[in-house]
């Protein structure tokens, strides 16, 4: 991208966005030509507050930003391989290029943990697509969920949103389908979208078609027994560059979810892709903005879901299987 920074944690050179948020070509920050690789200069206090306050944000940052605005929570759930991770990604590289259609990226908390998660889509912008983009996904704490933060502007309407968005392990998905667990997803009760990633090649292969659909019903009931007033949820059928599921059968599971008092819609969505006729990233931003169809302001800031006070926020991070 051709801008450095001074500053050692601002990943303006790679992703294009400015750690402090100033537009990279004017920034004070910026490195001049003549500036000494690797020396580092002195921080002062109030670029302190600045910083990202960890890779993720735990429940006491995200009840934080919920005190001051409106902030939109995703659930975020699909089953191991889905493309959860792989869709944050795809959501970070369009922000960061700044060709998320309808939307301009404004600030995020946790800039190193979309930084981290990231790390394997770097070939993506060099237009050569690696085997795997993400690794499999696993929490330091895997009691409580973590969240990615972004804010964006909403051109449409022209104003800021903020996004609380978890980058949760698929097994967490599968324990909820096979044993019920729900003590680790209580936060779904807030959230205003649930985006169920569903494996499109899976679910377009004839051999894993019947079980994924099978699966993906189970989901559905769940969430309809779990939650008493269920968001929407967005059936995300992800791979769109490498299948297509049968109208069919997304049509068949809209229906389970419809007759189970759920809300429904239904995105598509390709977040990396080696064919033409297919855009990387496509239908990410047709997803955020199915999810923001609700209230900007007002509404609850976070029920109370029993959480301890000392609560130490976990840290996202990606481990395994990144190949580039
Ligand atoms: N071609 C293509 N590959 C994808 C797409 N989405 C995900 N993948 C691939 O699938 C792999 C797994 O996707 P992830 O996003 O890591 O899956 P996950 O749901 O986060 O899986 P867990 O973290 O194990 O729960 C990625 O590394 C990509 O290689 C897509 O839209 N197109
Ligand atoms: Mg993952």
């Amino acid at each position: 991208m051709g801008v450095e920074c001074r500053r050692q944690d601002c990943t303006v050179e790679e992703t294009g966005v400015c750690l402090l948020n100033n537009e990279p070509a004017t920034c004070p920050e910026r490195a001049d030509e003549g500036d000494v690789e690797g020396v580092v200069q002195p921080v002062d206090e109030e670029q302190k507050n600045h910083m990202p306050l960890s890779r993720a944000c735990g429940l006491v940052e995200a009840r934080e930003l919920m005190a001051n605005r409106y902030v939109h929570v995703v659930g975020i759930l699909g089953e191991p391989n889905a493309g959860k991770t792989a869709a944050l990604v795809s959501l970070y590289l369009l922000m960061a290029h700044n060709k998320l259609c309808g939307f301009t990226f404004r600030d995020s908390r946790t800039l190193m943990g979309f930084e981290e998660i990231s790390r394997g889509a770097r070939c993506w912008n060099r237009g050569q697509l690696p085997d795997q983009i993400t690794g499999h996904t696993k929490l330091v704490d895997d009691r409580e969920a973590g969240f990615l933060h972004i804010r964006v502007n909403s051109n449409a309407r022209d104003v800021d949103i903020d996004f609380l968005l978890p980058d949760l392990p698929g097994e967490w998905t599968s324990a909820l389908i096979e044993r019920k667990r729900f003590d680790r997803l209580e936060f779904l009760k807030r959230a205003d979208a649930i985006w169920l990633m569903v494996n499109g090649a899976e679910l377009a292969a004839v051999e894993t078609r019947q079980a994924t659909l099978h699966r993906t019903r189970l989901i559905l009931q769940r969430l309809a027994g779990f939650l008493e007033t269920p968001p929407t949820v967005i059936l995300v059928v992800t791979r769109l560059d490498e299948s297509a599921a049968d109208p069919n059968d997304v049509a068949d599971l809209c229906k389970v979810g419809a007759e189970q008092g759920l809300d429904m819609k239904v995105t598509p969505i390709a977040s990396v892709s080696n064919v033409e006729e297919v855009k990387p990233g496509q239908g990410i931003a047709e997803l955020l903005a199915s999810t923001i169809q609700g209230p900007t302001e007002g509404g609850v800031l976070w029920p109370d879901l029993g959480l301890k006070a000392t609560f130490t926020p976990p840290r996202v991070r990606s481990v395994g299987g990144v190949k580039s």
